[in-house]
């Protein structure tokens, strides 16, 4: 089965056979969090109705924490099923429906796709949290983590010299997860962003941050812990 091969872990992947019923599944998702906007850009361009909860992170449900000790947003709950890495939720997504064939690009060249992940995911976020929020950590290594961050995303800048996107022909699955996580390292000092000289990237976040698609999932929403509103996503 193709979806099989989309997925990151090598175990079984129980949820691949589940199919959606009539209950929407609820998604816990705070707005700013780059992994909850990658998974809300995918379920949306899947057409995937889910019941979204929007979480404060110093005041999490309960609930939430239940169905999810590790408590990290996004949390997908399904029928049967708990996912609670983003990645998981996408691939998921792609597997009840895909009518951009995002997973075309993904599968095309696994190898490069899986790399692509990892550097992002692990080395970028690292550099990237010891940058924005260098007080936490070394605030004397914050132009050191700043630094290496840049190297990855000079990458991408090259990769947008040759493709329009950075998914190919079409906006797709790499553009989606990387890009709100670009936004959020240059919201760290837009101006120094600016001057980077990364004219395609600048570009291409440009865009991506006026689309409909990301204003839409951008949207305000009431918190669901005090108003108890859950939004038909
Ligand atoms: N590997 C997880 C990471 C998710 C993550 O770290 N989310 C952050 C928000 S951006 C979070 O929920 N942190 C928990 C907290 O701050 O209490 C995924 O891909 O979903």
């Amino acid at each position: 089965m193709r979806y099989q091969e989309l997925t990151l872990n090598s175990h079984k992947n129980p949820y691949l056979t589940v199919k959606l019923k009539h209950e929407k599944p609820i998604l816990y998702s705070f707005r700013r969090c780059p992994f909850a906007i990658r998974t809300r850009l995918i379920l949306k361009k899947c057409n995937i109705p889910v019941l979204l909860r929007e979480v404060e992170l110093g005041d999490k449900p309960d609930c939430m924490i239940k169905v999810s000790p590790k408590a990290t947003v996004p949390i997908l709950v399904l029928p049967n099923y708990v996912l609670e890495q983003s990645m998981d939720i996408i691939f998921w997504a792609l597997s009840c429906n895909d009518p951009y064939k995002m997973k075309d690009a993904w599968i095309a060249d696994e190898d490069f796709s899986k790399k692509f992940l990892h550097e992002l995911d692990n080395d970028f976020k690292y550099h990237l949290d010891r940058y924005k929020y260098s007080s936490r950590y070394e605030p004397n290594e914050k132009i050191l983590h700043r630094n290496m961050a840049l190297s990855w995303i000079e990458k991408l800048d090259k990769r947008l010299g040759k493709l329009v996107y950075l998914s190919g022909d079409l906006e797709g699955i790499f553009d989606y997860i990387s890009l709100p996580f670009i936004r959020q390292f240059r919201i760290a000092d837009p101006r120094w962003f600016d001057s980077c000289g990364l004219p395609n990237l600048q570009k291409r976040l440009a865009e991506f941050e006026g689309s409909d698609l990301f204003q839409r999932v951008m949207q305000k929403l009431p918190i669901w812990k005090k108003t108890r509103i859950e939004v038909q996503f």
